[in-house]
Order: C-alpha cells, then structure tokens, then sequence
C-alpha cells in the first residue's frame, strides 16, 4: 500500500543525486582551447606557416592543445619572454600537444623550425598585460617580430 509513495522519494533523491552531479566541480573545472598548427591558412593562400587562433585568452588551470592538422611542426617557449618562474616547454615535431596554463600571465611560443618565418603565437592568461617593450628588446627574427607586433597592437591602444 506504501509502496508507491516510497518509488516517489527514490526516485526524487536520485533526481538530486543527478543534480548534485550537474553540479559537481568537474564541469566547472578547466576549459580546454584548441590551437591548430597550420602549414596553409583556410581562407588566405598567401599565409603559410600558422597557429591558429594566434591570440588567445584563457583562465588560469585552462588547457591548451596544439593540434598538428599539418605535420613538422611543433610548439616551444621563447626564452626571456616568458613569465618569472614559469616553465619551459617543448613539443616534439607533429605530435599533439597539451600545455596546462596555472598561472596569469603572458606566454609567447614559437614553431621551433619556421621561427624565422613568423611562425609564432600568444596564450594569454587571465587580465595579465604584455610586456611591449619587452618584445622589443628581445632578439627574434624579424618575421617574428612583425607578428608580435601586430598581436599586441590592441594592448598599445588600450
Ligand atoms: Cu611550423
């Protein structure tokens, strides 16, 4: 005679228990961004050797992975552009790569073999602010630099 009312109870504590899952951190926890590694832009033929997006932006814990869509390349910190502390990284040629960004700050990185073609790219973390004249002191090649630039225009007219 009961039994029906203590189906409802079961079946409303498991709907809280979906609930409390819908909730739980693990979906609230770290994003993961997505940086394919480019031989041929999509859309502009006369733009070879990319990352793309160039820029971005993510939190603090955030994931990024590089994606090789095309192969020989790779992903590499630039010494002396990186945040204090923080550590070097390196990908190995063609290989998916996943970097986990835990604290704010700026982190430029290269294509280890077409660094001199401009090959080059920003992760910025939380509300950190480049470094500009910082980029213009470091020693890079010229294509780099030119890209660099271009990517920290915005922040120059902030
Ligand atoms: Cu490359």
């Amino acid at each position: 005679m009961d039994q029906q009312p203590i189906l409802f109870r079961l079946a409303f504590l498991f709907g809280l228990a979906l609930l409390g899952l819908s909730f739980s951190p693990a979906s609230a926890s770290a994003e993961t961004v997505i940086v394919k590694m480019l031989s041929n832009h999509p859309d502009n033929p006369r733009s070879r050797n990319l990352f793309l997006p160039q820029v971005i932006h993510i939190q603090p814990g955030d994931v990024v992975r590089f994606v090789p869509t095309d192969p020989s390349h790779n992903v590499e910190s630039i010494e002396g552009l990186m945040p204090e502390g923080s550590e070097k990284f390196k990908s190995k040629l063609s290989v998916e790569y996943e970097q986990t960004f835990d604290k704010a700050g700026i982190y430029p990185y290269k294509c280890t073999p077409h660094y001199a073609m401009g090959m080059v790219g920003l992760v910025i973390v939380g509300d950190a602010k480049p470094d500009i004249e910082l980029f213009k002191a470091k020693k890079m090649p010229r294509r780099a630099a030119k890209k660099f630039k271009k990517m920290l225009k915005p922040f120059k007219e902030q």
